[in-house]
């Protein structure tokens, strides 16, 4: 039996049928299936609708995941926290990923040598931070994917050369980023917010800083600066510094070591839980197992600020270093 379909519920049907995309069908389709009258005869077109609509839906999530799959640049976090390398060209990011990591990327004389994002793990004491190496920012090409991995990252580094022009190369970098509504966070505006921008630490490491020689240019660098950026002068090739930039990273991730003591037996010192900084006693049980968390009973604390072995409650804040056993 045809059915009379009401003026607006013929109109959304072209409009459907017009549809191009996948997302634009889905959306015409949902209007259709609202604009035909609820009752007995239309129940069979509503449901085959209905059915041709999940069938949509389902497609669009298959085409989305195989597309972030795809990107290069959607690179999962690893280890303690994932630190991006970004800058202006042949300021020795890859060089620096290449000395600090196991990863291998191409280090070159000539500009515009990395096209593409390569992680790689960095050893800090007992514990691994991800370090990502990124083409170079540049104000002729922004590529999108590469402002969404800055904003997805916990720490940037940001590198300019103190053999090029430092300043300008600092200065447009951090204009080019604050376009893309990324602003630099400083450590003591712990908890800024707002809705348009993303707040991300950074710190500057002022590279090619190879000897005592150019330690005078690096001065006159901290001198000229208008801004108070947290600077630190590194060299790549002589090794200047990497010690403390490792140790700096750590600090500005905001992160502590706690260890996990079995009841009876010693904590293991290699294998600590990484937490956030302010992080208590139930988030490490969370941390540590799911019914740890629903069960715990009691904690014992040995390390900051507490006799050893203390009793303490859910609340109470860990210190880097602590060692806990959880009783369930
Ligand atoms: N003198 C000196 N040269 C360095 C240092 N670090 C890197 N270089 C050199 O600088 C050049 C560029 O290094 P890359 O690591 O390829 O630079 P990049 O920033 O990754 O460059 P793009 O991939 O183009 O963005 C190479 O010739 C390196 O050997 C350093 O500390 N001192
Ligand atoms: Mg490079």
């Amino acid at each position: 039996m045809p059915i009379n379909l009401p003026p607006e519920a013929v109109e959304a049907e072209k409009q459907y049928r017009a549809a191009k995309s996948v997302s634009e069908k889905i959306a015409c389709l949902e209007e259709f299936i609202s604009a035909i009258p609820k009752h007995k005869g239309t129940d069979k077109l509503r449901a085959d609708l209905r059915r041709r609509l999940s069938k949509l839906k389902s497609a669009a999530q298959t085409r989305k995941k195989v597309r972030q799959q795809d990107s290069v640049f959607r690179i999962d976090k690893e280890g303690a926290g994932q630190v991006v390398i970004v800058g202006p060209t042949n300021v020795g990011k890859s060089a620096l990923l290449t000395t600090l990591t196991n990863a291998t990327p191409e280090v070159a004389d000539s500009p515009f040598t990395t096209w593409k994002p390569t992680p790689g793990m960095m050893p800090v004491e007992n514990i691994q931070i991800q370090l990502v190496d990124t083409p170079p920012l540049n104000r002729d090409y922004v590529e999108p994917e590469l402002l969404d991995l800055i904003r997805r990252s916990d720490l940037i580094l940001l590198v300019v050369d103190l053999q090029a022009d430092p300043i300008q190369q600092l200065e447009d970098t951090i204009a080019l980023l604050q376009e893309h509504h990324i602003v630099p966070r400083h450590p003591k505006d712990r908890d800024i917010k707002h809705r348009r921008m993303t707040f991300v630490p950074l710190m500057v490491l002022v590279n090619k800083n190879d000897d005592e020689d150019s330690d005078e240019d690096f001065e006159i660098l901290c001198e000229l600066l208008k801004d108070d950026w947290p600077l630190l002068p590194v060299s790549v090739t002589t090794n200047r510094n990497l010690e403390q930039l490792k140790q700096v990273v750590f600090e500005r991730l905001e992160i502590i070591r706690v260890y996990s003591k079995p009841p009876g037996r010693e904590p293991d010192p290699n294998a600590p839980f990484v937490l956030k900084k302010g992080s208590t006693v139930a988030e490490f049980a969370g941390k540590v197992h799911r019914d740890f968390l629903a069960g715990l009973k009691s904690a014992r604390v040995w390390g900051n600020g507490v006799y050893d072995g203390q009793m303490v409650r859910r609340d109470h804040v860990l210190h880097d270093g602590d060692v806990v056993e959880l009783r369930i």
